[in-house]
């Protein structure tokens, strides 16, 4: 068969979750409390159809049948996520036994069935108890996030190889201290600054210790959702109000990671506006030391802004939004159910400022994806025909491929997501899957789009 794009020899094919979006047994076997157990608990009420992370998809009870459809479905890699609360209840102290022993079947399942395991640290699920102590605002949830992952790296980094320290570090910042979609649901521009700041000092600490352990071939990145920004027009106040959404999206996480410092206009913004937050010598060389050695981009929605319509109520809380307005772009293509909008391209875009503004470190496309709610009415022949996912997919990854053609080091692709999971607070609303999830019964069925992609994968391309 003539493949139109071919990709590279030894290409990334996977997907990604997390442990609080798939593994259910919330209260089993010592599992501490986190965030979103604790936030569920108080306030149902936040969550779609009030279904919280109790329960999920039951990967911890059903992990074997699961990989075992990676394997059908000839995924080579998958990424998910140790459960700090599960591991370490509480967050400090004791390290779990029977967290240790659930962690372990699962990465051995994988690699019998010949998935490698992409192990993420953290997945927006703080332990309630650290969180109690002021979460990433605090120097000793920092120290005990550098213990955590050092734990980790001991007990599994004689199997798993490729570590990620942080899934989009910016969205508990943005959710959980100014747009209200995380606990500890707080509108306080100051303790964001601090938050984000305290997690690229963990990041680097983890790293940090990582190095130490020389772990034989293993490597270590983050996970970042970047979006270039599109600015309205080329009138300098939107190139300007671009700009600075650029620097506080995208910059803010990935000039540390990857350059080991901040970009100079971001600092002097926020010194600017008396922001800073509290750091000291020694939190600046620890982050200048201990860089990433790759890169996870999650992908889904494209960044448009112009300039402020209208000046800031000085009362109002300050925001990253005091600079800059969403700007909807009419003939914007939509997914209606996510609300958010699909532009192929931006891939590319992500892709090209990586070769060239960050020395073309390497990187993997770590989600993409396509929630769509309802997907039964799209049933025939007892399966989801989501040909609406395919033609996703299609056309991201030709975009990627062009991106690869011109010199771009990206390793794979990790679609978001293996198996419809729970999403946060919109739960089971819209679904992301190649494998369809029956609520009720939990019973797993493979979609059209799961298919395909298991034919994309055997011919490493299409
Ligand atoms: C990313 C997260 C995932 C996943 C995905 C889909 O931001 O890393 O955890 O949830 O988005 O988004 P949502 O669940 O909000 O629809």
């Amino acid at each position: 068969m003539e493949l139109k794009y071919k990709f590279p020899k030894g290409f990334w094919w996977g997907a990604a979750s997390s442990a609080p979006q798939s593994e259910g047994a919330a209260k089993e076997d010592g599992k501490g409390k986190n965030i979103w157990d604790y936030w569920h608990e108080k306030q149902p009420n936040r969550f779609f159809n009030y279904i919280g992370p109790e329960k999920t998809s039951d990967f911890y009870h059903r992990y074997k049948e699961d990989i075992d459809l990676m394997k059908e479905l000839n995924l080579n890699s998958y990424r998910t996520s140790i459960s700090w609360s599960r591991l370490i209840p509480g967050g400090i102290g004791e390290v779990n036994q029977k967290a240790v022993e659930f962690y372990n079947n699962v990465i051995n399942e994988m690699f019998k069935e010949g998935i490698e395991p992409f192990i993420n640290l953290y997945h927006f699920d703080m332990p309630f108890e650290l969180q109690q102590i002021g979460g990433w605002e605090s120097k000793k949830v920092v120290e005990a996030y550098a213990v955590y992952a050092k734990n980790c790296f001991k007990l599994f980094g004689d199997r798993v190889k490729r570590w990620i320290t942080f899934n989009e570090p910016i969205v508990p910042v943005e959710g959980g201290y100014l747009y209200n979609f995380h606990y500890p649901d707080m509108v306080d521009f100051k303790k964001a600054i601090q938050v984000a700041y305290n997690t690229m000092v963990a990041n680097a600490r983890a790293i940090e210790e990582f190095r130490k352990l020389k772990i034989e071939d293993g490597s270590i990145g983050i996970v970042l959702n970047l979006s270039p920004p599109y600015p309205r027009s080329n009138n300098p106040a939107d190139l300007k109000a671009s700009t600075i959404a650029d620097l506080f999206m995208n910059r803010s996480f990935l000039d540390p990671a990857v350059k080991g410092e901040y970009p100079k206009a971001l600092v002097k913004l926020i010194e600017k506006y008396n922001h800073l937050p509290k750091y000291t010598e020694e939190n600046k060389i620890v982050i200048k030391n201990n860089k990433v050695d790759f890169i996870g981009v999650n992908y889904y929605q494209p960044r448009r802004v112009k300039a402020k319509e209208n000046l800031p109520n000085p009362e109002a809380p300050f925001m990253p939004h005091h600079f800059y307005d969403e700007y909807i772009m009419p003939g914007r293509r939509m997914n209606p159910y996510r609300g958010w909008e699909i532009y192929e391209k931006g891939i590319y875009d992500i892709m090209i400022d990586i070769k060239e503004n960050y020395e073309n470190i390497p990187c993997y496309i770590s989600e993409n994806g396509m929630g769509v709610e309802g997907e039964e009415k799209y049933i025939s022949d007892g399966f989801i025909q989501d040909d609406y996912r395919i033609d996703f997919i299609k056309s991201h990854l030709s975009w990627l491929h062009k991106s690869i053609s011109e010199g771009c080091n990206v390793k794979g692709y990790h679609l978001w997501t293996f198996l419809d999971n729970w999403s946060w607070q919109n739960a089971y609303k819209n679904r992301y899957g190649l494998v369809a999830l029956d609520l009720e019964t939990e019973k797993r069925t493979i979609k059209k789009s799961g298919y395909w992609f298991k034919e994309l994968i055997k011919n490493n391309g299409f």
